[in-house]
């Protein structure tokens, strides 16, 4: 589809139902009142849920567009799978994926964050207009990460992991997850401010997944509290992923990535009702439409 086609903006008829109208086009425009949702745009090969899908620039804007129109107050781009086991991506190769899928999507409207642990990725992503860097390398932060941060004063996702995509699945080892995360976020914290990051561009991220196993997702996702009293905006994300595969198992069989949408709905009423700033899901609608309904609940 061409940006000609987008809604109000050309002669052609859009195929894309709008279901929310966004009037969302700069990081103050998003809600102060509710949960965001950022809506997930993979465009990798190798993504455990939806990898190769969005490859060509087409498929990619594509599915940018429906997001935008499903009511993403913000859309996560990334050109680099990060799940265990992933192949590092070349950043040039990187960027020859994300930055003309983020520059058209910006000339549409949408407010974008980049998921990139590069340095120099991150640096030509904000130069095409991306508003956010979500960088999920944790402890593992390349140098010059905070310098650019503090230079460009984006807001900076700021996820723990421990170890790379190799190596994390073996350094899953605590002996308390919630006290041991936080500690290590405020570390990190510390670290960006120290070189001149404010501290109100800084959102916390627990890192999912990310050098954590099922019981860990658990008691990070029932102590989002905890994270809170960092005294950050606190992004979750759940989405599709294994330990809710798990806990759907039958036989022995986990439940497929695409059948996880229910479960990862039921995380984002969780997270909504503890009041973090934003959740990062593949389905945009479903948690929009549970984040009305806890918003509606929490007002009576
Ligand atoms: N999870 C994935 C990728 N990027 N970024 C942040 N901030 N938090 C996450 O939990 C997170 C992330 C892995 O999921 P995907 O492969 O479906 O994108």
């Amino acid at each position: 589809m061409s940006l000609g086609a987008i809604p109000g903006t050309g002669p052609n008829t859009s195929p894309l139902p709008v279901i929310r109208k966004s009037k969302v086009k700069t990081m103050a425009d998003l809600p102060t009142d509710r949960t965001l949702v950022m809506g997930i745009l993979n465009v990798t090969e190798d993504s455990f849920s939806d990898g190769g899908a969005y490859l060509s620039l087409d498929a990619a804007i594509d599915q940018g567009l429906k997001l935008l129109y499903s009511g993403a107050d913000i859309i996560d781009v990334g050109g680099e799978s990060t799940r265990p086991g992933a192949k590092d991506v070349d950043p040039e190769l990187e960027q020859s994926r994300i930055i003309p899928v983020i520059g058209a999507l910006v000339k549409a409207g949408a407010v974008i964050s980049v998921d990139t642990m590069h340095v120099s990725t991150a640096r030509a992503a904000i130069e095409a207009g991306a508003h956010i860097i979500n960088d999920v390398s944790g402890l593992t932060y390349e140098p010059g990460m905070p310098e650019l941060i503090a230079e460009t004063g984006v807001p900076y996702v700021l996820m723990h992991r421990r170890g790379t995509a190799q190596s994390m699945v073996a350094e899953a080892n605590y002996q308390d997850v919630v006290r041991e995360v936080v500690s290590e976020l405020r570390t990190l914290r510390d670290e960006f401010v120290a070189k001149g990051v404010a501290p109100e561009k800084i959102i916390i991220d627990p890192g999912l997944g990310f050098a954590k196993d099922a019981e860990h997702n658990w008691a990070l996702l029932s102590n989002v509290a905890a994270i809170e009293e960092l005294g950050h905006q606190v992004l979750i994300g759940t989405s599709r992923k294994r330990f809710l595969g798990e806990l759907l198992a039958e036989a022995g069989t986990s439940r497929k990535p695409l059948e996880r949408d229910a479960a990862t709905i039921a995380t984002t009423v969780l997270a909504a009702k503890d009041q973090v700033w934003a959740v990062r899901v593949h389905d945009v609608i479903g948690s929009r439409d549970a984040i009305e309904v806890v918003k509606a609940y929490g007002s009576h």
